[in-house]
């Protein structure tokens, strides 16, 4: 089976604030991003998903669009982007964009009509309704980001709804002008030669049009935000939504090679649906199972991974990630020495990986003052652990003052992850990890395109197998802190989180060190029998 490109490549996903400032200003920007390409192409990673760079109030760091079509000068001009799809395809690697359909900015010239009045052009481009008899919001619908999803607008004198904050109204999707508006929006960037769309919160697009309560959520854990105390029945994951996600694929499927990728938070079995009806939905509905586990344990895992692959769609391809830019890091979840493990599951099991940039560093999360917080989901609900800045400090390209990330002020503070230049000179560093990861990945078309087999857990050992054409490799992954034994074909070591164990033959048992995963090439296969 050939594959195509985002079948056996891996993604890295790029938080362009945070990656390299080029003027100075201590933001990241797109001339920053080509400076560095060359480093992505060393790491050996093969398409990169850039955060939002259109133009934005960025009240939510630029999940709040004000022009579809263009760049904010915080990152450069349209040109610097045409410039970075140029010089990202000279070195082979592919170009996504985050596509943020579900809310514009409030400061997007769409809104700015649709508020002028009941009877503007663009009144039922967002969600407009009468507050509730007597007073106050139409229901009980509330922010991502606390309080409620509702505002009011004294000049229109009705509420407009919002998912998250104010400054991000919704656009209302049963209308089909916004469908052909937003269609012709990826349009633009695919001539343009984008290769793909991360499409932001795609199973929240369609909200229930008898703007019916949402239940109580009779699991609400106190001090979670406040969006928890109701189960979203009504906001999230309407079947409506299908449609939505099968028109922007056959949107993409107008241009050759193409990607579409979903946000979704959902469970595996909601999961799997946005593959769509015979594949024609999104190829990469996002899995974030290894995200959001509660625990980190092999037999979690491997429960994780064996309902996972039964629930795929036939010609589902899987997909894997460990973090991204709203979620603490996975370093900081499982602690540096699991996140080796991790790392090493995230580019050995079945299906495309995408990796957060730093976590190949071994980045943590850094802890951010109060008075230097900068994320509204921690300014809304503050002291809940809910913020999103410490994941999203810069990128630490080599020791001393700006990290080689800016020569001027970083806009969020610089953690004090070990930088790439000390961990490029360092065999045994995370990045020299993770890049003889990807490389041995690329060299086995059992990682890239194998079958996945035999996924136990033996007490804190996971262990599944991949094969493809002759090529078999066994994985195990002992997530505990603690020696393992474990039974095992005899083979050779290929690769470990631990480098003494690398080329070591085993015989029928190995006990593995604790927080140690290796990838075993079985003898029966070295001699091709
Ligand atoms: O995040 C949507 C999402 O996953 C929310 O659960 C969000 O992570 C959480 O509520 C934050 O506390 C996407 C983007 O990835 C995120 O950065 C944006 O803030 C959000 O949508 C709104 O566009």
């Amino acid at each position: 089976m050939v594959l195509a490109w985002w079948q056996h490549g891996v993604v890295y996903q790029v938080y362009p604030r945070s990656f390299q400032d080029s003027d100075g200003d201590g933001t990241g920007d797109l001339p920053g991003i080509i400076s560095r390409l060359d480093y992505l192409v060393w790491l050996g990673v093969d398409a990169v998903w850039l955060s939002p760079v259109y133009p934005s109030p960025m009240t939510d760091f630029g999940y709040d669009v004000s022009d579809y079509c263009n760049v904010d000068l915080l990152f450069g001009t349209l040109a610097d982007l045409d410039a970075l799809i140029a010089a990202a395809h000279a070195r082979d690697v592919k170009i996504i964009l985050d596509y943020v359909p579900n809310h514009s900015s409030g400061q997007h010239p769409w809104f700015i009509n649709s508020r002028n009045g009941r009877a503007s052009a663009k009144r039922d481009w967002y969600i407009w309704h009468d507050g509730a008899p007597g007073s106050g919001p139409p229901n009980n619908w509330q922010s991502h980001f606390g309080g409620s999803g509702w505002t009011w607008d004294e000049g229109s004198r009705q509420y407009f709804y919002h998912s998250f904050l104010p400054t991000q109204p919704e656009l209302n999707w049963r209308n089909p002008q916004v469908r052909a508006a937003m269609f012709d929006v990826l349009r633009f960037w695919l001539a343009r030669g984008v290769d793909g769309f991360r499409v932001d919160v795609m199973w929240l697009m369609i909200k229930d049009d008898q703007f019916r309560d949402n239940p109580p959520n009779p699991h609400c854990t106190a001090g979670g935000s406040s969006y928890g105390r109701f189960i979203p029945l009504y906001t999230a994951d309407r079947p409506e939504v299908q449609e939505i996600v099968a028109g922007m694929r056959a949107v993409l499927d107008e241009y050759p090679d193409r990607v579409l990728i979903g946000e979704l938070y959902l469970p595996i079995d909601r999961l799997v649906a946005y593959y769509g009806v015979d594949g024609r939905g999104a190829q990469l509905p996002f899995n974030f199972q290894l995200v959001q586990m509660p625990g980190w344990d092999a037999s979690t895992i491997a429960d994780i991974i064996t309902r996972y692959e039964a629930a795929l769609p036939p010609g589902g391809w899987p997909n894997w990630v460990l973090g991204n830019h709203d979620r603490p890091r996975i370093a900081s979840r499982i602690g540096t020495a699991q996140a080796r493990v991790a790392a090493l599951l995230l580019l050995t099991l079945r299906g495309t990986p995408t990796l957060y940039m730093g976590d190949e560093l071994g980045m943590v999360d850094t802890p951010i003052p109060e008075a230097e917080v900068q994320d509204p989901a921690e300014q809304r609900e503050p002291g809940r652990g809910l913020g999103r800045d410490p994941e999203r400090t810069p990128f630490p390209w080599q020791a001393g003052p700006g990290a080689g990330f800016t020569n001027g002020t970083p806009w969020l503070r610089i953690g004090t992850d070990a930088p790439l230049s000390v961990q490029r000179a360092d065999p045994a560093s995370m990045v020299n990890f993770c890049r003889g990861l990807l490389a041995l990945r690329r060299r086995h078309p059992a990682l890239a395109g194998g079958t996945i087999e035999c996924v136990a857990a033996h007490g804190p050992v996971l262990s599944f197998r991949r094969a493809s054409h002759g090529d078999t490799l066994v994985v195990l992954a002992n997530t505990s802190g603690a020696p393992a034994a474990v039974e095992v074909p005899a083979g050779e070591v290929l690769l470990s989180t631990h480098a003494d164990r690398i080329g070591k033959s085993v015989t029928a048992a190995l006990t593995l060190h604790p927080d140690e995963a290796v990838i075993l090439q079985p003898r029966e296969v070295q001699h091709g029998r």
